[in-house]
């Protein structure tokens, strides 16, 4: 967009996001050190450390960055957010929800270290989520770090992330409309990028009309993502078609394009993208930058 201002046009997002989860990366590895038991915190680590975008913790810093905070008071609850993003991945795969086999190209938690780990270091990884929020955040008033750990704990819960996923098991091999697959989808999918970027925000000291700004922009932003990987499974060549890609196909998910058609979906991805970037127009041009790139690269990704 011409008119966000200088500065934006050589933001870089790939190095910026590089940058980030690194940090990202150094602090978890701190966060789980490799200690007695063993066993729970190896199976803890695999999925915590090995590959992901880290778009959650990432969204956590750059909202804490964009209402004018220091970065490195949003590093604890960015790490929770991952390790939230983790333990949903161990759970989500196990035998008695998708059961699944691979994970970013690896053998899923439970079918490397076992189905009863597996469950222990989801539960493990949840509890120190909070832990980790409120024992190391250090230079925020002690009521904004209650806000945050609030907000985390209503993302998981049934109003969250468990909301989203028993409303996905109910609806296996089902027909859902419009409103119930967009429930599934801003529930298990949005509600957490949503919580990283509210908490970064929140621990970055911004107002209540900046939050939910922010708020309503990583909401956008969350279903955007889901409605781009619904048109990707469509229109991905049999070439790019990995072990995994075109599995909601294979599932017969109800995804947006099989109710709205391929183009209607790909207007809607516009709108969303769209909706979201307007959220950031009251916020600092430069400081803006990363979420607004972040937004369209989401909407305009091929893979
Ligand atoms: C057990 C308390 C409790 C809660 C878990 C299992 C569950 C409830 C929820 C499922 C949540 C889930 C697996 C949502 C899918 C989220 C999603 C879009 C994953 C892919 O995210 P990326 O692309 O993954 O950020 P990477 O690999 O980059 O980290």
């Amino acid at each position: 967009k011409k008119d966000m201002g200088a500065g934006i046009e050589t933001f870089n997002l790939k190095v910026y996001m590089a940058d980030k989860a690194r940090l990202v990366n150094e602090a978890l590895d701190m966060a789980v050190p490799l200690r007695y038991p063993h066993k729970i915190h190896e199976s803890m680590r695999y999925t915590l450390l090995a590959g992901g975008k880290r778009v959650r913790p990432i969204l956590a810093l750059a909202s804490c960055e964009l209402v004018g905070g220091d970065e490195s008071v949003a590093v604890p609850v960015a790490c929770a957010t991952e390790m939230i993003h983790a333990m949903s991945l161990i759970h989500d795969d196990l035998p008695c929800m998708d059961n699944d086999d691979l994970r970013r190209g690896q053998p899923t938690n439970h079918r490397a270290f076992g189905e009863d780990t597996a469950i222990l270091a989801g539960d493990a990884l949840l509890s120190l989520a909070f832990e980790h929020v409120a024992a190391r955040t250090t230079g925020v008033p002690a009521e904004r770090v209650l806000w945050a750990v609030s907000e985390l704990g209503s993302t998981v819960g049934s109003q969250g992330l468990v909301g989203g996923q028993i409303v996905d098991i109910a609806s296996e091999g089902k027909e859902v409309d419009l409103e119930v697959l967009e429930y599934i989808h801003t529930h298990k999918t949005a509600r957490l990028l949503e919580a990283a970027a509210v908490c970064g925000a929140i621990v970055g000291g911004g107002g209540d009309a900046e939050v939910e700004r922010i708020r309503r922009y990583a909401r956008c932003v969350g279903l955007l993502f889901q409605v781009v990987d619904d048109i990707l499974d469509v229109t991905k060549t049999s070439e790019e078609l990995g072990k995994t890609a075109g599995k909601d196909q294979a599932r017969d998910k109800t995804t947006y394009p099989k109710l709205l058609g391929l183009d209607k979906a790909r207007e809607f991805a516009q709108t969303l993208m769209r909706k979201a970037m307007d959220e950031l127009a009251g916020f600092e041009r430069l400081r803006a930058a990363p979420l607004y790139h972040l937004a369209h690269d989401i909407a305009n990704r091929h893979n």
